[in-house]
């Protein structure tokens, strides 16, 4: 029942890299690893970043908390800093805290879970640690929920870390770090792999959008979209530029999402420029040839950057057609407008697109239609 603890305790995280689509990419890994270690986990907090400021956004403004509860066992922010956090706090560490601490008694202390010591970024002089909570979004997401770190642990010795496949992984989690003794496990980064390995993908299902973000979406597709309606993903704001020159197509490593198009390894083809950055011509174009394979009345876009809205008007012009933006592009909204699109060209490198892609692939009883700009079909 709600009142009560989960004995075999709870795994607690900061999504402290990358914006969104990486927070989400790694939450899929962390849900895995919460459910091979049957612990609870902590939804967390979103860290949105809208400089200068950092907004800490609770998993159920953006998603159905019933719905992952259908994956495994989970509990709201709110619920386990209110209500668990005070009760699983256990005695004993707690002699670590000074009096100050005590008296404000607002800071829970727990160990901070990272791979391995390093040394601080900005004190030169600190011990070798975790520093989960140096910079920025480590400080204000503990801050944020009320968390002071007593001392540090470490599962770099773990054989395979928090990838629980390994034979014999799961029970060395268990020795090393028992529910009695380490009733919350908090993790200064998520534990999970970054790029998201293929076998996770799936739990994208057990991710449906908040119902404001659902009727968000409809809404617009119903004041501005005709159906069927092509969405287009274009990433272009100066960041990206930068990403896409690290791009060696004879060395073909993966980067970022890459693998979603290109599959694991990239056993499917290389990975190309025109794939991460493809420029107008080449947008343009592809958007005409989707456009017409399913004789779309409408098309949608969203970007971080260029919307190409009237290169892309006037590309469709001969089929009387327009293209349609949100006129502040709310990027929750765009993700679920994407989602419910009857074809989906994305962006290939990026995780913002793998979003999409995978709620398309995952989320309704057969896949439904998604390319990538620079992908062509054979
Ligand atoms: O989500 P994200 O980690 O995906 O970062 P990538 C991109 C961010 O840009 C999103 C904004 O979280 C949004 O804040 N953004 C991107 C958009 N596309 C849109 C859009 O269509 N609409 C709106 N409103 N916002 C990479 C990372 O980003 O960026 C790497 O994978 C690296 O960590 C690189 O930092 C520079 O995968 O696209």
């Amino acid at each position: 029942t709600k009142d009560e603890t989960d004995p075999k305790g709870y795994v607690l995280f900061c999504p402290c890299m990358g914006r969104f689509g990486n927070q989400v990419d790694q939450f899929l890994g962390v849900l895995a690893f919460a459910k091979s270690l049957d612990r609870t986990l902590v939804l967390p907090n979103f860290i949105e970043f809208k400089h200068p400021e950092t907004n800490m956004v609770p998993f159920e403004v953006l998603f159905q908390v019933g719905s992952i509860a259908k994956y495994t066992r989970v509990v709201t922010m709110q619920e386990f800093t209110k209500k668990i956090m005070p009760k699983v706090w256990p005695p004993e560490k707690r002699k670590g805290i000074s009096l100050i601490s005590v008296h404000l008694s607002i800071f829970k202390l727990f160990s901070a879970f990272c791979w391995t010591p390093r040394r601080a970024i900005y004190d030169k002089e600190a011990e070798p640690g975790c520093h989960a909570k140096e910079g920025n979004p480590f400080g204000p997401y503990w801050d944020h929920l009320g968390v002071t770190f007593v001392g540090d642990e470490y599962f770099g010795d773990i054989p395979g870390g928090f990838d629980l496949n390994q034979l014999g992984s799961r029970k060395k989690w268990d020795e090393k770090f028992s529910s009695e003794e380490f009733p919350v496990l908090a993790f200064s980064s998520a534990p999970a792999a970054f790029p998201s390995k293929g076998k996770v993908w799936n739990i994208q299902k057990y991710l449906r959008w908040s119902s404001r973000i659902t009727e968000q979406a409809k809404k617009y597709i119903a004041n501005h979209l005709q159906r069927p309606f092509v969405a287009v993903h274009l990433r272009n704001d100066a960041d990206w530029v930068r990403v896409c020159e690290h791009i060696d197509v004879e060395k073909n490593r993966p980067l970022f999402a890459s693998e979603q198009c290109l599959g694991e390894g990239h056993h499917l083809g290389k990975l190309t420029k025109e794939m991460c950055i493809p420029n107008k011509q080449q947008i343009v174009d592809q958007i005409v040839e989707k456009v017409g394979s399913i004789g779309a009345k409408s098309v949608f876009v969203a970007s971080d950057k260029d919307h190409m809205i009237d290169e892309i008007n006037e590309a469709l012009k001969p089929y009387e057609i327009e293209a349609h933006r949100q006129e502040l592009d709310d990027m929750y909204t765009s993700l679920a407008i994407m989602g419910r699109a009857d074809l989906f060209i994305g962006n290939c490198v990026s995780t913002f697109s793998h979003i999409v892609k995978r709620e398309r692939d995952h989320t309704g009883q057969t896949p439904r239609p998604s390319a990538f700009f620079g992908v062509h079909a054979a």
